[in-house]
C-alpha cells in the first residue's frame, strides 16, 4: 500500500507549505499534495496552493466556539481526499480528541520551540526573556497532548542579545523549511512511524529529542 497522500492544514503565511510543495515538485519522492487546508480565509497559503495548482480550501472556524463542531466539519472536509499524512504547518487551531483518535499516526506538527520547552504560543518572546542562549524547532507527531506528542527532528539556532521576536522567528523558520520537508519525506517512504507513543525511524526509537538533535 502506499502512503503517499499528504494534507497540509494552515492558518496563515505557509512557508512550511512552500518548503513542502518545492520538495515534492523536486519529484524525487513519490508525494502528492491533495488539498491544502485553512480556518482563515485570508492565509496567504491558500495563494501559494493555488499557484501550484493544489486545492486549496476553507473550513472557517472564526465565531465557532463549539470544537467538537469545528472538527467534525473539519474532518468530513478531509475525509473527502484519504490522505495518508496530514501536516500541520502554522495550523493555529487546538484540535479535540477525537479528531486526534481519528488520524492517530498520521498527523505530524511543526512547533517553533525546543520541546518540551515552551509549549503553546509566543515560544520565540519567552525564549528571549527566559535569556535562553539557543531556541529552534520541533517537528513532532501529534497526540491529544497539545504539542507533547514524540519529538521526530529539531533544529537549533543561537539567541543573540539584541534580537527581538521577529528576527528570532525568522531564523528559526529559515531551520524549519529544512526540517520539515525531511520529516515528511521520511514519513511518506515509511522509514518514520509512531508506535507505542513514541517516534520510530528504520526500526530505532528515536530520543526524546528526536533525530541527531546536536
Ligand atoms: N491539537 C492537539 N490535540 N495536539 C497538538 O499537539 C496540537 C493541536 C493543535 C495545534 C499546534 C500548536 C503549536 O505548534 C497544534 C498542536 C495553537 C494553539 C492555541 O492555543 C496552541 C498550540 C498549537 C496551535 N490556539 C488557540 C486556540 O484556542 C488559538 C490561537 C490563535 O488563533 O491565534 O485554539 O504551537
Ligand atoms: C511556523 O513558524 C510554525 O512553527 C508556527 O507558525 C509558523 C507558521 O509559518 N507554528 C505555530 O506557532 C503553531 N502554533 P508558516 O505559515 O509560514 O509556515
Amino acid at each position: 500500500m502506499s502512503s503517499n497522500r499528504i494534507l497540509v492544514l494552515i492558518s496563515g503565511s505557509g512557508s512550511n507549505l512552500q518548503a513542502i510543495i518545492d520538495q515534492v515538485h523536486l519529484g524525487q519522492e513519490p508525494g502528492e499534495i491533495v488539498a491544502v487546508i485553512s480556518n482563515k480565509a485570508d492565509a496567504y497559503g491558500l495563494t501559494r496552493a493555488n499557484d501550484a495548482n493544489i486545492p486549496a480550501i476553507t473550513v472557517v472556524s472564526k465565531g465557532i466556539t463549539d470544537r467538537s463542531a469545528y472538527d467534525q466539519a473539519l474532518m468530513a472536509e478531509i475525509d473527502k481526499h484519504q490522505p495518508d499524512l496530514i501536516v500541520m504547518a502554522g495550523f493555529m487551531r487546538i484540535l479535540t480528541p477525537a479528531f486526534v483518535q481519528r488520524y492517530h499516526g498520521k498527523m505530524l506538527n511543526i512547533h517553533p520551540s525546543l520541546l518540551p520547552k515552551y509549549q503553546g504560543l509566543n515560544t520565540h518572546q519567552r525564549a528571549i526573556d527566559a535569556g535562553d542562549e539557543e531556541h529552534g524547532a520541533s517537528v513532532h507527531f501529534v497526540t491529544e497532548e497539545l504539542d507533547g506528542g514524540p519529538v521526530i527532528l529539531q533544529a537549533k539556532v543561537p539567541v543573540f542579545s539584541e534580537d527581538n521576536a521577529e528576527e528570532l522567528a525568522a531564523r528559526v523558520q529559515d531551520q524549519e523549511h529544512r526540517i520539515y520537508p525531511l520529516a515528511v519525506k521520511w514519513f511518506i517512504s515509511k522509514r518514520l512511524v509512531m508506535s507505542d507513543g513514541k517516534a520510530v525511524l528504520d526500526g530505532h526509537a528515536l530520543p526524546a529529542q528526536g533525530y541527531a538533535h546536536d
